[in-house]
């Protein structure tokens, strides 16, 4: 079907209202855009959004129980998940965070996961979660027995998820305007108290490491200005008898961490 002059002419007096309309909306915009990040922040009510990555068992899903001040559920229901987890630390005045913790269990939700955060919803950051090697081996679905994997299988399966996952946060850093920041949490230190900083620097761009090597391949593809990247070691646990960590070692660490995500998110 073909336009004819006529329907032209009268499509025309409206689609003016909408311009009229859209110039308004195009200034409130520009206004709001100019005023500082907190008031945007405060208009559209939102928090910045942080995507949590990482294997399954890491310790994503406790980091963020203590990252939001949530209670950890031990047991069947907190292990591993298939659906995207979402919490939101409350803070004093607007300094609080969304945390979209995506679920490492199988492949397809896995992806679909990461697409949702990577390209749909718009993250701030990413902390992508690491445990050197002392993930938490998971069943499959549908069989029995214990599931075991030695450090060295979990630390290559760490590698490959970083590979995956790393790639996606370069094609999100590329195609964004603002820069992303990029948080490495090497958690689970309460399990290598004595090799901290070691583990640290195999997580880190510059290491030589494997781990390090993909990081650094990272920075090139997003480019620095458009990526920050931090490693910081934290332990969601500590403080039991059997523990090599103290509570407060591990609670001064979870709070390192958040501090750092207010100074990358602008809060401070
Ligand atoms: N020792 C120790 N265990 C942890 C730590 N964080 C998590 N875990 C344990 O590791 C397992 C997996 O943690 P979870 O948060 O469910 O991992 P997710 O699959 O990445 O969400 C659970 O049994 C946790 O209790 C930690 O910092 N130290
Ligand atoms: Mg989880």
């Amino acid at each position: 079907m073909s336009h004819t002059p006529s329907r032209f002419r009268t499509i025309i007096p409206s689609s003016g209202h909408t311009a009229l309309g859209a110039t308004l909306l195009g200034g409130l915009l520009t206004g709001l855009a100019s005023a500082p990040e907190r008031v945007g922040r405060l208009l559209r009510g939102r928090f910045p959004m942080v995507a949590v990555t990482g294997m399954t068992g890491v310790g994503k899903s406790q980091l963020v129980d203590r990252l939001t001040r949530h209670a950890s559920s031990e047991g069947a229901a907190a292990v591993g998940s298939a659906v995207m987890e979402r919490r939101t630390r409350h803070s004093a005045r607007l300094h609080g965070f969304r945390f979209l913790v995506v679920p490492g269990d199988n492949a397809a939700t896995r992806l679909g996961a990461l697409d949702e955060v990577f390209n749909d919803e718009p993250v701030d950051g990413v902390i992508h979660v690491v445990a050197n090697g002392y993930a938490t081996p998971r069943r499959t679905a549908g069989t029995t027995g214990v599931a075991a994997a030695t450090r060295e299988e979990q630390l290559a399966a760490e590698l490959e998820d970083w590979t995956i996952t790393s790639h996606r946060i370069a094609s999100m850093a590329v195609r964004r305007h603002k820069p992303v920041w990029l948080v490495i949490a090497v958690t689970k230190t309460d399990l290598y108290p004595d090799y901290v900083d070691e583990t640290v620097q195999y997580y880190s761009p510059g290491s030589g490491s494997p781990f390090g090597d993909k990081v650094d391949a990272l920075r090139a593809l997003a480019g620095g200005a458009k990526l920050y990247i931090d490693v910081l070691p934290v332990s969601s646990q500590g403080g039991d008898r059997r523990s090599a960590m103290t509570a407060k070692h591990a609670n001064a660490m979870v709070d390192a961490l958040a501090t750092r995500l207010a100074q990358l998110s602008g809060h401070v």
